[in-house]
């Protein structure tokens, strides 16, 4: 009986939720209630929260909270399903105060004003309805035996060959009437769905990809040297893969922009600000670059990080039309939903940055920031690297704080010079003779200029060094090895073009990125 009502109770939150998933469809998909309150989460645990999360479920993190916030539904759903049978009012209580949670978190947005609120309290009174709707019918003919009469027992009368339709006493529940109203609250949640599916996809940007061509460049990059891939096994392509390539973002709800809508504003602290367009970028003169990218909480011997040739045109020329104030330290760049990153002024011309169109020739993934993102070497992505750029302001850190700066991370973040061991992999391997190798890298160092290998407590040997384009991109390395029998440990660091090696202190990602050496045990035998 009480599962009965726990299950009225799922059908009518998700028959809401779909309500609320159609009217964001036809606002803003990014508003859908769950995916605001999976957001204004992710905006809000203090760094350490957020540190612990990344460590614990390194990209997945997003999902665990999404899925965290529909598991917390369903329980509380079912629970107002079971109060509602005999207390109705309780259950749309709690009905309600699940649906205030996503207006409130909606509300919270820093830039969407009260349309955001307006799917999630859609899906609160869909929710409200379809309880109130499933429990009074469940409930109707179920008066205590002997009394007739009602139009719901005629109806349940009519199915009596698997015993009675109706159970006697106020426990009773119309069980046909139940599966009447739980299976047509369920299909109006299914069309609403697929309609929410259809509106969305009107949005999607994918349509708006493929069909952008990209513009040849100006500047092209040379060929890739022949020896940027050591000449081993086991380690990651010098290039990345577009689909491969590590992702980190805010966004529950990868936002969707056509690029014929995109636009770009220079303005803030400058003298001329002015907006550019899609076609205006495309006017502009390309470049293609070959650059790693790398994200400041990567762990020691973490993954995100990843090589792409890149085309873009650079910044600094735009900013200039733009008259950047001499007071200003910092280009505070904002992407469409919101999130905003702030990039240090000074030293910003010698980096080269660029305003992107293009990942390894094609146009930008969206999930990467389709149609324009900034890409500036040597600076971690959290202060460089903002996807689905819309703005770009001359500020003050006094005045403007980014994202990240408000919740503890560094304002300066240029990447630390560091190096990975790939192969062998930790754990069993084989004896006898094969290689150690991996990827370094020093984009803020003037590229890697040596690797050493320490095996156990032995001398650092010289590693050999693949070719690379430039020095702002990884570089490979490899060391030939006889394994003997045993456990070994591996460890290894690198030199930056400026003669500076790596620091083995151990230090954690946050504020600035992580610090120590690589060190895997494997067991040859
Ligand atoms: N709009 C937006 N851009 C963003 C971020 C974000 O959260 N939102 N994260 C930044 C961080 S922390 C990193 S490391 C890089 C990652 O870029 P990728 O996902 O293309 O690898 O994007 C940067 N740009
Ligand atoms: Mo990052």
């Amino acid at each position: 009986m009480i599962l009965v009502y726990a299950v009225l109770g799922l059908v009518a939150a998700g028959f809401g939720l779909s309500i609320g998933q159609l009217v964001a469809g036809l606002i803003d998909p990014a508003f859908a209630p769950i995916s605001v309150v999976a957001s204004s989460l992710i905006d809000l645990p203090p760094a350490v929260v957020k540190e612990w999360m990344v460590q614990t479920f390194g990209t997945a993190s997003k999902s665990v909270v999404v899925v965290g916030v529909c598991v917390a539904v369903i329980v509380l759903a079912a629970v107002a399903g079971i109060q509602a049978r005999r207390r109705l009012w309780l259950g749309i209580v709690i009905t309600d105060l699940v649906a205030a949670m996503g207006v409130v978190a909606a509300l919270a947005r820093p830039d969407d004003g009260f349309g955001a609120a307006v799917p999630s309290i859609a899906a609160g009174l869909g929710s409200t309805i379809a309880l109130a709707v499933l429990v009074r019918v469940a409930g109707r003919g179920t008066a205590p035996a002997g009394s007739t009469g009602s139009q719901a027992s005629v109806i349940a009368g009519a199915s009596t060959t698997d015993g009675p339709a109706v159970d006697p006493g106020d426990q009773g529940v119309n069980r046909r009437a139940v599966l009447i109203g739980g299976l047509g609250f369920a299909g109006l949640a299914a069309a609403s769905m697929a309609a929410a599916q259809f509106l969305g996809s009107r949005t999607s940007a994918v349509a708006s990809r493929a069909t952008s061509l990209l513009p040849l460049p100006a500047s092209p990059a040379a060929p890739l040297p022949a020896g940027v891939q050591a000449p081993i096994s086991g380690i990651q392509p010098f290039v990345t893969p577009n689909a491969s390539f590590y992702r980190i973002d805010t966004a529950v709800i990868v936002p969707q922009v056509q690029a014929q809508e995109w636009t770009l504003e220079f303005s803030g602290m400058v003298r001329r600000p002015y907006t550019l367009t899609y076609d205006d970028l495309l006017q502009m003169p390309m470049v293609e670059r070959d650059v790693t990218i790398m994200c400041v909480s990567n762990p020691i011997g973490g993954n995100y990080i990843g090589n792409a040739r890149w085309l873009g045109t650079p910044l600094m020329p735009l900013l200039e039309q733009a008259g950047i104030d001499s007071a200003a330290d910092q280009v505070f760049s904002t992407s469409v939903d919101g999130w905003t990153c702030s990039t240090p002024l000074a030293g910003l011309a010698e980096r080269e940055p660029l305003l992107v169109i293009g990942m390894n020739g094609e146009p930008l993934p969206i999930d990467h920031g389709f149609p324009v993102r900034m890409v500036i070497p040597g600076l971690y992505g959290f202060i460089s690297a903002t996807k689905w750029v819309t703005q770009i302001e001359a500020a003050t850190y006094a005045d403007m704080p980014a994202y990240w700066t408000v919740r503890g991370w560094a304002t300066d973040a240029p990447v630390l010079t560091g190096s990975k061991i790939e192969q062998p992999n930790p754990g069993a391997m084989k004896a006898g003779p094969t290689n150690i190798g991996g990827v370094a890298w020093a984009m803020d160092g003037d590229g890697v200029a040596r690797v050493e290998v320490q095996v156990d407590d032995g001398p650092w040997q010289d590693a050999n060094l693949a070719e690379v384009p430039n020095p702002v991109t990884w570089r490979q390395w490899w060391l030939p090895w006889d394994a003997t029998p045993g456990v070994h440990i591996l460890r290894v660091r690198a030199t930056n073009g400026l003669g500076e090696v790596q620091t083995p202190k151990e230090r954690d990602v946050i504020p600035s990125g992580a610090t120590g050496y690589h060190t895997i045990e494997v067991e040859a035998a």
